[in-house]
């Protein structure tokens, strides 16, 4: 499998996050990518490839201008401090640093590599994106996300064809959702926490089907708290089965491994092998497959997870 990888995201090294409150260490860290790299180059049959560089009109398509030169200029005039602004922005656990702006285009640019090979026909490509993107929105940053990756890889496939989006972090990707609300060539599909208690608390919901052209192409599977492995696969099946009936060109999967049962800020109860299991029944579907890395926060497991994960989408040899 091709994965793409740059070690730029390192420059974007948060230490402080506010969480209610209080100033506690940040949980979106280098060393997530970092010991994901690690585990995938420790086994056989994986190609690392660095991304390319794109033109800022990609991020132009999901992000407005007075937003994406928001984020360039502070980024450029901050030194060491961390920024946490009070525009742009939706919460009080994505700073602004003075590599920030750099290592989240860097993260489109992973996720728009992977995008273009998966159009010219790879059957399913990781893009090891750092930081994360599914809740940034097009005038805000939040979440851990400042630009959202799998929002604009979605958005350059769907020139070629129809795309579902899968999005399997356990928070809601409210970003991906509005960006393709009024839209019927975009499926989007989210299995996460109910949004009643966790983040991003104001979408997410069962109600929000779409709007417009768009109704009936948003769907979202909310899930309590505790949620194990029976029930979280019956409901990926249902979500799966509504990606078959769509008969999408292209898949891109937003993979967040923050589900997992030890996850620090998550609340279901999936274990590593499990996620064996989820990538089996997503590469049933054998659609043309795009891999996004969100979320994820267990640093010391992380490893074992996606390698797992990734095991689901290995062809049996027969
Ligand atoms: C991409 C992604 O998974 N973003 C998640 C953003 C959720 N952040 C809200 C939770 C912040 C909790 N941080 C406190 C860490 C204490 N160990
Ligand atoms: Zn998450």
């Amino acid at each position: 499998m091709k994965i793409i990888y740059t070690k730029d995201h390192m420059l974007h090294n948060p230490e402080w996050e506010f969480f209610e409150g209080a100033k506690v260490p940040h949980a979106e860290v280098p060393g997530r990518i970092e010991v994901i790299l690690k585990a995938i180059k420790m086994q056989k049959g994986s190609e690392i490839i660095s991304p390319r560089n794109f033109p800022l009109k990609f991020v132009a398509k999901i992000h407005k201008k007075a937003y994406v030169d928001f984020l360039k200029q502070k980024s450029a005039l901050l030194k060491k401090n961390a920024l946490y602004p009070s525009n742009f922005i939706t919460d009080t656990y994505t700073p602004v640093l003075k590599h920030t702006f750099f290592a989240a285009v860097r993260s489109v640019e992973t996720a728009l590599t992977g995008a273009t090979l998966v159009q010219k026909g790879e059957r399913v490509v990781y893009s090891l994106c750092r930081p994360p993107g599914h809740h940034a929105e097009q005038y805000m940053m939040g979440g851990y996300c400042y630009f959202n990756n799998a929002a604009i890889a979605a958005e350059y496939l769907s020139q070629f064809g129809r795309v579902a989006i899968l999005d399997i972090d356990f928070h809601h990707g409210n970003g991906t959702q509005h960006a393709f609300y009024t839209r019927d060539d975009i499926l989007y599909l989210s299995l996460h926490a109910d949004p009643k208690v966790k983040y991003p608390y104001s979408s997410g919901f069962i109600e929000e089907t779409g709007e417009g052209n768009g109704k009936g192409y948003t769907k979202n599977f909310p899930l309590p708290l505790g949620t194990g492995e029976k029930k979280y696969l019956a409901t990926l099946r249902q979500a799966l089965k509504l990606i078959k009936e769509f008969n999408p060109e292209f898949l891109v999967v937003s993979v967040g491994f923050d589900t997992y049962i030890n996850d620090p800020i998550g609340g279901f109860r999936l274990t590593s092998p499990f996620y064996e299991v989820i990538g089996k029944e997503i590469n049933v579907l054998q659609l043309p497959t795009l891999l996004i890395q969100e979320g994820g926060y267990n640093v010391q497991d992380l490893g074992k997870i996606a390698i797992s994960f990734l095991n689901g989408f290995v062809e049996e040899k027969r």
